[in-house]
């Protein structure tokens, strides 16, 4: 054990048993880490046997608080019974899930413990953080045997500081992760993807000094496109200190000094910036240095805002021409395990000339929000509010609201995202209205700078759609999934009758419409299934869409294939949702050179309109 003051030690004891998780670290990624990505240890325990004891008493709630699998027992006598054995058990990789990676675990919903050895190197006056960027859904973690907390939620980072139980020498990691679907979480237990469990997304070490630079936003103040307007927030003992922030190409640097807290507005007037877009994603190198930490950021600056109908992209009309996409890709197959990966699927966005996506319907990878910014791609960023969620149960509020809320700590300095919503797709009542509007105000309340929506559900009567949900008035765009030519309305020439009465003065951005096709089926344009009807489906669309006063864009449903267990036909679907434009196998559909097309022309008539 590494020695480090008493203070410090009586400081990080409270830190440790009052927070267990910490807040999120703003940038991790960037600091001093040691990747603990790699092979790791595995048991499946579809009983929870490394949990609980024979009376279900959780092992780390008990008094001695041994016995569970998180010791990483190894037997030094041959008389001791241990029924576990990670040093014996196979392997699975990290970053990734679990489905993908073993027969056995295709379709398995329930616990598996993980087990990492690492060595360390402790440095006295340093912290040690454990970083996960995600694992669904539920996580336990424990360092050399000692329970560092939980997280619940698939799709956002956690952390523990481990500064005084990291080990010199060898350290044992295990983690348990149970993707079992519950009603009260978020989701709940019916979703249109697969419940892809294990840690999917990256973990390392971080070390940081013992005052670090905890969190910081740098962006432009809302409709003010010369004023950077953001905080910094450092974590430690040397709380107050002065902070520079220098952005060296436009020849600025600026100090401020933080308050008891560790914490300081940043306010600054600001000229001469080249602002970030999808035609010019500049980024800029942002140092931002304390006296005991430095970190750097490439940081884009824009605006974005609603007038009337109208979205102000850097105070100019844009029309937002996107796609969705789930964080999936299925030539890996399953979830992302790289940055080629997530390239992929953004390249395939750009050859579709689009300028906006819909990353559905759950926070997705923050390299996946980089990369966006470095390749100039507008983002709309989710939460898993989808479908029915316990709206009267005050732990899934919470729950809901901590989501949001890491999301927008998150990705809060990324120029791309223009758009946070709080879910999708949800049926009216009371509760939920309260609900969704609490987390309309939440996301508000951390971040004024960004436009905030939810993809709504419409009604009809006779050939009138009609969009009047009242938690529209709350948001500021009026966008809806609507499925003309799928699953009501007939056929794609028969669709083209249907018009629309949209209840708000906003601009509309329709966050869903298609219809799948099996790639290589052809048919004719009625035939469902077919790549043909597909694509006539799409060309009745734009018909029915264009009419809209205020279109202002959308993003299809979907960029690729993806799975799902709701769709079970032997023949068209096998397990895959295929309303992607792109198949499993990569091979692109008619549709997808009918949408290319279409962005294509409205990409210069939109332009030339305004
Ligand atoms: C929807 C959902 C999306 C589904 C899609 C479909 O409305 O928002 O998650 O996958 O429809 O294919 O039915």
């Amino acid at each position: 054990m590494i020695k480090i003051s008493s203070f410090f030690t009586i400081f990080l004891f409270f830190f440790l048993s009052s927070f267990g998780q910490q807040p999120i670290i703003q940038n991790i990624a960037s600091r001093n880490n040691l990747s603990l990505n790699g092979k790791w240890n595995y048991i499946i325990d579809p009983y929870e046997n490394g949990f609980y004891d024979y009376r279900r008493e959780a092992f780390d709630q008990s008094k001695s608080k041994v016995g569970g699998y998180y010791d990483d027992k190894r037997s030094v006598d041959k008389s001791e019974l241990i029924e576990y054995n990670f040093d014996k058990s196979p392997t699975l990789k990290v970053p990734a899930d679990w489905n993908s990676q073993e027969e056995r675990l295709s379709l398995y919903e329930g616990t598996v413990w993980y087990r990492k050895l690492f060595m360390a190197k402790p440095l006295t006056g340093k912290r040690y953080v454990i970083y996960f960027a995600a694992a669904n859904y539920e996580s336990h973690v424990y360092l050399n045997g000692k329970k560092l907390g939980m997280h619940k939620g698939g799709f956002t980072p956690f952390q523990f500081e481990v500064t005084d139980l990291l080990k010199a020498g060898e350290n044992s990691l295990v983690v348990k992760v149970d993707n079992t679907r519950k009603k009260d979480e978020v989701p709940t237990i019916n979703t249109d993807w697969w419940n892809y469990g294990g840690i999917t997304r990256d973990v390392f070490l971080a070390e940081l000094p013992d005052t670090y630079i905890h969190d910081y936003k740098v962006q432009l103040a809302k409709g003010n496109a010369n004023f950077i307007d953001g905080f910094v927030q450092l974590n430690g003992i040397t709380k107050s200190q002065k902070v520079t922030i220098n952005i060296p190409e436009i020849a600025l640097s600026f100090s401020v000094n933080t308050d008891e807290k560790g914490y300081a507005d940043i306010k600054q007037a600001v000229k001469k910036l080249t602002y970030w877009s999808p035609e010019n994603p500049k980024l800029y190198q942002v140092k931002i240095s304390s006296e005991t930490d430095e970190v750097n950021d490439k940081i884009g600056f824009r605006t974005i805002e609603t007038k009337g109908k109208d979205i102000l992209l850097n105070g100019k009309s844009v029309f937002l021409r996107g796609i969705s996409l789930h964080d999936e890709n299925p030539l890996i197959p399953g979830r992302p395990r790289s940055e080629g990966d997530l390239r992929m699927l953004l390249t395939w966005a750009k050859e579709l000339n689009c300028n906006f996506v819909r990353l559905a319907h759950y926070p997705h990878n923050e390299e996946m929000v980089r990369l966006a910014d470095e390749m100039g791609l507008l983002v709309w960023a989710e939460v898993p509010v989808y479908w029915t969620i316990a709206w009267e149960n005050p732990d899934t509020y919470n729950n809901a609201q901590n989501q949001l809320s890491d999301l927008i700590t998150r990705d809060k300095n990324r120029a791309s995202v223009i758009i946070w919503s709080v879910g999708n797709e949800t049926p009216l009542s009371d509760p939920r209205n309260k609900f969704m509007g609490n987390l309309v105000d939440r996301a508000r309340s951390l971040d004024n700078t960004r436009l905030v929506s939810a993809a709504l559900e419409l009604h009809r009567d006779g050939n009138k759609v009609i969009v009047d949900d009242v938690l529209g008035e709350k948001l500021d765009l009026a966008s809806f999934n609507e499925y003309a030519g799928w699953y009501w309305g007939g056929t794609p020439k028969e669709i083209t009758k249907y018009y629309f009465d949209i209840k708000y003065q906003k601009p509309v951005v329709i966050t869903e419409f298609g219809g799948d096709a099996l790639a290589g089926f052809h048919a004719d344009a009625d035939t469902k299934f077919s790549e043909e009807y597909q694509q006539a489906l799409y060309e009745s669309q734009f018909k029915i869409l264009s009419s809209i006063d205020g279109l202002r864009g959308m993003t299809p449903w979907i960029l690729v294939d993806f799975r799902s267990p709701r769709r079970p036909h032997p023949i068209y679907q096998e397990f895959w949702n295929r309303k992607g434009l792109i198949s499993d196998t990569g091979k692109k559909k008619k549709a997808f050179f009918t949408l290319s097309d279409y962005y294509n022309k409205l990409s210069k008539s939109f332009n030339q309109k305004k």
